[in-house]
C-alpha cells in the first residue's frame, strides 16, 4: 500500500499508542488501510502491540533492514542521511556503483544478505543473512587523488573506536583494512573510487562487520578465523543501533580526513594497530618480503624493515598473520 511508508514513519516516530482511527484521520486514509498495513508489517517481522481503546505501538522493529526506519535513524546526520536498502543483493558495492550517478549526494547502501560479497582481490566475503552489517558508503570529496592514500586509516579508526567504546570489546586495526579481535577477523573493508584527472569524484567504501554469527555458523562456511561482536561479548548486537553509532563515527573521521593531516592522528592510529614488533610476510603486487613494520608515513605508507635490514614502503600490502 502507498500508505505503508507513512504509517511506519508515523508509528516509529511516536513512541505511544495510536488508535487506528487517529492514524487514519492524520494520514487521510481508511481504517481498513491502517489495519491492512499493520498486518503487512507484522508479516515483515515488526512486533506491533495493539490494545483495544488505545491503539497500536511498535514494540520491536525487525532484525532485517527497513529502508523507512534506516532513513529515520539517519535523518539528523550531516552527510550520510540517505540509505538505499535491499533484502538481498549480489554486493552492496555493485549496487552503490550503479547509483553513484543518480545524485551528487552522499548515501549508504545496505543489504541483509549478499550473494557475491567480495573482499580485496576478488576474494569472497561471507555475508550470511541478517548476521552482519553489509554496507557501502558513498562519499563525494573534493580532493586530489593523492590524498586518498590516508582514507583507510581514518575509516579504520572510526570502526575500531565504535567496537571498543560502544561495545567494550578490545580490538585492533590490521593495516590497511581489517579489524581484529585477538587473532580473529571481525571486520574487513575496501575502498574503491571513481576519479579523473581533476580529482576524486566518489569514494565507495565497502564495510563488512560481523555482528551476530555464532562460531558454528562461521565453521560451516569455512571461516573459522572469523569472529563476531556477539561471540566476543555474549550479547546480541542490535543492528540499527550499531549502524547509527558507526555512521556518526565515520562522519567525524571523514571530516578529519578532509581537514587534518594524517600526522595529527598518527600516534593514535599506531596505538590501535596490531602489526608492530612482529615478523610478518608482506605481499604487494609481485613483491614479497618478510620483515617488521616500524612506522607509518604521513602519506599512509607502511615502512617495513626486512630481515636483511633494508627498508621497504608499502601502500596497501597483504599481510599474513
Ligand atoms: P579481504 O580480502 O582483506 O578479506 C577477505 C578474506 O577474509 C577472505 O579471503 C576470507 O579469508 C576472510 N573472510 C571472508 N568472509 C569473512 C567474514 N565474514 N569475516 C571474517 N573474515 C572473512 C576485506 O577483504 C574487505 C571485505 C569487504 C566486505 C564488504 S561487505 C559490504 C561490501 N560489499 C562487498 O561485496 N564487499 C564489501
Amino acid at each position: 500500500s502507498k500508505y505503508k511508508h507513512e504509517i511506519v514513519n508515523y508509528l516509529y516516530r511516536n513512541d505511544e499508542y495510536l488508535s487506528g482511527q487517529h492514524i487514519a484521520e492524520t494520514l487521510n486514509c481508511s481504517r481498513v488501510t491502517v489495519k491492512k498495513v499493520i498486518d503487512q508489517l507484522r508479516k515483515e517481522g515488526f512486533e506491533i502491540e495493539s490494545i483495544s481503546n488505545k491503539g497500536y505501538k511498535i514494540a520491536k522493529i525487525p532484525t532485517t533492514w527497513q529502508e523507512d526506519i534506516v532513513n529515520i535513524e539517519l535523518k539528523d546526520n550531516l552527510l550520510l542521511n540517505r540509505a538505499i536498502v535491499q533484502t538481498q543483493v549480489d554486493s552492496t558495492q555493485i549496487l552503490a556503483k550503479a547509483h553513484v550517478n543518480d545524485t551528487d549526494n552522499h548515501f549508504i547502501v545496505l543489504s541483509d544478505e549478499q550473494t557475491k560479497g567480495r573482499g580485496r582481490f576478488n576474494r569472497e566475503w561471507s555475508s550470511l543473512k541478517s548476521k552482519g552489517l553489509w554496507m557501502s558508503v558513498v562519499l563525494r570529496p573534493d580532493i586530489p587523488i593523492q590524498k586518498m592514500s590516508t582514507f583507510n586509516l581514518f575509516i579504520s579508526l572510526a570502526i575500531q573506536e565504535v567496537i571498543e567504546q560502544h561495545y567494550h570489546i578490545q580490538c585492533k586495526i590490521k593495516w590497511p583494512n581489517d579489524i581484529y579481535i585477538g587473532n580473529k577477523k571481525v571486520c574487513g573493508f575496501l575502498t574503491e573510487m571513481i576519479a579523473d584527472t581533476d580529482g576524486v569524484n566518489a569514494i565507495i567504501c565497502g564495510i563488512g562487520i560481523n555482528l551476530n554469527q555464532t562460531q558454528e555458523e562461521f565453521d560451516k562456511v569455512n571461516q573459522s578465523r572469523a569472529t563476531s561482536l556477539n561471540i566476543e561479548n555474549g550479547k546480541p548486537i542490535e543492528p540499527y543501533q550499531f549502524l547509527s553509532v558507526l555512521i556518526k563515527a565515520i562522519e567525524q573521521r571523514y571530516d578529519q580526513f578532509l581537514n587534518l593531516p594524517f600526522s595529527e592522528i598518527k600516534e593514535l592510529y599506531k596505538s590501535k594497530s596490531m602489526i608492530w614488533n612482529k615478523t610478518l610476510t608482506y605481499t604487494e603486487g609481485n613483491k614479497q618480503i618478510v620483515g617488521r613494520a616500524i612506522d607509518i608515513q604521513d602519506n599512509g605508507f607502511l615502512t617495513v624493515i626486512s630481515e636483511d635490514g633494508d627498508l621497504h614502503q608499502f601502500m596497501s600490502a597483504d599481510i599474513e598473520i
